[in-house]
């Protein structure tokens, strides 16, 4: 048996700082989200991002005007249309507070049949239209670039069904990720995706952004969960392919278009998903680690020892750690003797307890006596449990508390993972701290580069370097973010000119006015290349 060290983490909880230096407008309620902006000085409202510089409203979108909202309160009565400065301004911020839109209306439909009427009358109209979730994309892409109408989904939060033997549900797009995963806690089952924002994210959200999270690498992706959509097409056709059947193989499975299509190809307004039992005996454990070398070994013995009952393999680097222990009051340090470069969270799910401890007691044993882990600890409660994943989940919080953030989500092959933040903590000397975590075991890094202010000689300094270097590694410039309004212009570094002009077809056959969320995704020089009225 392995000699790991007990520790009484205590609880780690706590809520977004509502200390953030800059953006817009003036108090506002939180618009049924769990977080969202508090009053910033108009002062402070810079635009943070350099890409507005180079993004021109396009003229071929009308402006709102007062006969659009009659038509608006005539869809979805009174209450749903939102028009002031203060009700507007969580929608127009993003998480970060780094992307700023400046829309007059937030519209809150209850039903398909008034996303449909919306859309429709949308397209008619020619005015530009951002679909909004939980308001928590880390791309800037859920905020409108200018004056978009914002289209909430956060209404149309009903449980449609759910199927006790096979474990399908379906629900409406702006349910909570975490009031589904409660929801089917008492049916005895989860959902197959987690992570930081769960209490916030919406499932339509989730599924335009194609989220991953730190289960992906045990129940796969959303592309394989999801079994059916409900869709609105910007000319407020619905396409219905909502089918609850594990296996179709009928024709082209077209919804696969629209997860990760980030609100540019239509509306998802309801769901059909396949979720995992939830089982009952989980462990996670908290293991301190050398070398990236070392982390990678450890990988490896994690897959073949704990096979079918690993769940989550996360890794984070020593300032990652830090920056949580500094801006997560409760956090502490469960391996407080020495300090190590790399902090790995591997966790186990299964449904014999003796069987999964000892699974990884041995696993643990074997780390242990090929020198690969340097100290570790398991959690010996639900508490514990709880305080190790707010320990890896905690990171983007507390670094938003930091000071400015600039964020890449990179897929890079596993063994050079970790490179790219050497490379750039030397090429930015003491101008920054670079930090890297995320889902190793997806070989998913969150390279992170974190510095008092935004400061566009940095981000020189940072971009295209970061693009080039993930290019150069066969890399991917968005594994699970998506690209939103910070990356279109990137796509080229992830994608040939000819697959961009095919996704450019597909966005020409469904939205023929480019009225949803224009200014993402793709580059507007890609779709004037296909579309002549552009
Ligand atoms: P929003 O942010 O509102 O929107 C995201 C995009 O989807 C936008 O382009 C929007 O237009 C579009 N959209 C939203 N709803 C719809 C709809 N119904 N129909 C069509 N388009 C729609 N992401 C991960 O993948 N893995 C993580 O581990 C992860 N961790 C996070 C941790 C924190 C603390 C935070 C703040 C974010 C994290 N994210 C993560 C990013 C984010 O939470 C996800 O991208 C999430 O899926 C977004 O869901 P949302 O409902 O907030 O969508
Ligand atoms: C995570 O895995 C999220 O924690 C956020 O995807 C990553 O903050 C980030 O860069
Ligand atoms: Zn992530």
């Amino acid at each position: 048996m392995v000699d790991l060290k007990l520790f009484n983490a205590s609880p780690v909880i706590d809520a977004r700082s509502e200390e953030q230096p800059f953006e817009f407008f003036s108090n506002c309620p939180s618009l049924g989200q769990k977080r969202h902006s508090s009053h910033i000085p108009a002062t402070d409202r810079v635009r943070k991002d350099s890409r507005y510089v180079k993004t021109f409203r396009d003229p071929r979108y009308s402006t709102l005007e007062n006969e659009d909202l009659v038509e608006f309160k005539k869809i979805v009565g009174d209450t749903g249309v939102l028009t002031e400065a203060f009700e507007l301004e969580a929608a127009n911020t993003d998480w970060l507070k780094k992307y700023f839109g400046s829309s007059k209306v937030l519209l809150r439909p209850t039903s398909t049949q008034q996303v449909s009427e919306i859309l429709k009358y949308c397209n008619a109209r020619k005015l530009a239209v951002v679909p909004q979730g939980g308001n928590t994309g880390l791309v800037g892409g859920s905020v409108p670039v200018f004056d978009e109408v914002v289209l909430s989904l956060g209404a149309m939060n009903k449980i449609v069904l759910f199927d006790e033997l096979n474990g399908i549900l379906v629900c409406e797009a702006g349910c909570i990720l975490e009031n589904l995963d409660n929801y089917l806690l008492e049916k005895g089952y989860m959902m197959p995706l987690d992570f930081g924002a769960k209490g916030s994210c919406q499932i339509g959200g989730n599924i335009s952004t194609n989220a991953g999270g730190v289960h992906l690498l045990r129940y796969g992706s959303l592309r394989a969960n999801v079994l059916g959509l409900e869709i609105v097409l910007a000319n407020g056709e619905v396409i219905d392919s909502l089918r609850t059947l594990r296996k179709d193989n009928t024709g082209y499975d077209l919804k696969q278009l629209f997860i990760g299509a980030e609100g540019t190809l239509g509306v998802v307004t309801k769901v059909s998903i396949l979720t995992p039992p939830r089982l009952s005996s989980k462990n996670v454990a908290f293991l301190s680690c050398g070398s990236f070398v070392d982390c990678q070994k450890i990988l490896k013995e994690a897959k073949s020892r704990l096979g079918e009952i690993l769940s989550a393999f996360e890794f984070m680097d020593r300032h990652a750690l830090d920056m949580v222990l500094k801006h997560s009051g409760k956090s502490r340090d469960p391996l407080p003797a020495s300090k190590h470069t790399f902090y790995l969270l591997v966790e186990t799910t299964g449904s014999f307890q003796n069987h999964d401890r000892e699974k990884l007691d041995k696993f643990l044993e074997a780390c242990m006596e090929n020198g690969l882990v340097a100290d570790g600890v398991v959690a010996q409660d639900n508490q514990q449990f709880t305080s190790f994943w707010h320990l890896r989940e905690g990171v983007t919080e507390a670094l938003s508390k930091e000071g400015a953030v600039y964020k890449y989500d990179l897929s890079i092959p596993v063994p050079h993972l970790y490179s790219v933040v050497e490379d750039l903590q030397k090429r930015l000397g003491d101008l920054a701290i670079v930090m890297g975590y995320g889902h190793l075991g997806d070989g998913n890094l969150h390279l992170n580069i974190s510095t008092p202010q935004y400061d566009e000689k940095i981000l020189a300094l940072i971009e295209p370097f970061v693009y080039e270097w993930t290019a150069s590694h066969e890399g991917s410039v968005s594994a699970e973010h998506g690209l939103g309004f910070m990356k279109a212009d990137a796509i080229y570094y992830s994608k040939s000119p000819e697959l961009v002009q095919w996704m450019a077809k597909f966005k020409q056959i469904f939205d023929s006015n480019g009225i949803l969320n224009p200014y993402k995704v793709l580059p507007p020089s890609a779709l004037k290349e296909t579309s002549p009225s552009y």
